[in-house]
């Protein structure tokens, strides 16, 4: 119990005027006083065997750290920023599994998602997509990158030559297109494309520009699809989420390109990092990059 103000004054002023008082509830605040007394000698007197059985606990943490205790789920999925105004922007650039990963990595990226557009089908499917090609949508943080960086992200990270196919995978799907909506888009997304091709003398550049349509997004097993082929980094982040969780998670999007060694390089290392500093600690979750 804690003492009082008014009990501390009440025990001065019993010494100041009589050690012998006998006004009851004078004796009621001291004895209770004693009493708290007692209960703080006693904590003194446990504290060093407290202490010794902490460190031996911390002395053998390095020994016992190499697993890593994870909660069997978390209750709440990290806070997103929620009342920022973003921007949307889609993409297609090959297999979505991979576009998904070279976009969620980026600094400003919130949240992206795997699906189908540029086609006429209704309700596409993955094995059944029709005239659709694979294509991921942005949604990202205007004030922190910007349309024109994200145009330079989908020219680097895909051969916009490559005719009828994208890498290995071969097939309309995988075809190149950047999305626009409205004619500033337009505008900046046409002269990227012709900067493309005064880069690529020797070939053309293959990527179509299209009004923005309508967006399918992929079946859930297709969602974040780098980061679920990996085991260890879905429990890194509590294991468990929902699909709808792990669509909508910036974190599970920076981590889907992590999976793919798809982010920027400093981004790499910064998750190298982190991870690490996670696994020398065996705790806590990693809750955000
Ligand atoms: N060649 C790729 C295609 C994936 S995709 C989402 C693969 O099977 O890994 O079209």
């Amino acid at each position: 119990m804690p003492i009082s103000s008014d009990m501390h004054q009440t025990f001065c002023a019993h010494f100041r005027t009589s050690k012998k008082s006998t006004d009851p509830k004078l004796l009621i605040s001291i004895s209770s006083l004693q009493m708290n007394l007692t209960e703080r000698r006693n904590a003194i007197f446990l504290s060093p065997t407290i202490s010794i059985f902490i460190l031996i606990i911390i002395s053998l943490a390095p020994y016992s750290t190499l697993s890593i205790r994870f909660p069997d789920q978390i209750s709440e999925i990290p806070k997103e920023p929620s009342n920022r105004p973003l921007k949307t922007v889609i993409f297609a650039l090959g297999s979505f599994w991979r576009s998904e990963a070279v976009f969620g990595c980026l600094d400003g990226v919130v949240r992206t998602t795997a699906g189908y557009a540029g086609g006429s089908k209704l309700n596409p499917e993955y094995r059944s997509l029709g005239d659709h090609a694979e294509s991921v949508q942005i949604e990202y943080d205007p004030r922190s990158i910007s349309f024109r960086q994200l145009l330079e992200v989908f020219w680097t990270s895909h051969d916009s030559r490559q005719v009828f196919g994208q890498g290995p995978d071969v097939g309309n799907q995988y075809r190149s297109i950047i999305f626009t909506n409205g004619t500033e888009e337009y505008s900046l997304a046409a002269q990227s494309k012709e900067r493309e091709q005064t880069r690529s003398k020797m070939s053309v550049v293959t990527t179509q520009i299209q009004q923005l349509g309508t967006f399918y997004p992929a079946e859930p097993e297709h969602q974040k699809f780098e980061l679920k082929r990996n085991p260890f980094l879905l429990q890194l982040i509590g294991g468990n989420l929902s699909a709808e969780e792990l669509e909508r998670s910036s974190l599970a999007a920076k981590l889907n390109g992590y999976a793919a060694e798809l982010c920027p390089p400093r981004m790499q290392r910064h998750i190298d990092a982190k991870i690490n500093d996670i696994l020398r600690k065996g705790w806590p979750i990693l809750r955000e990059v």
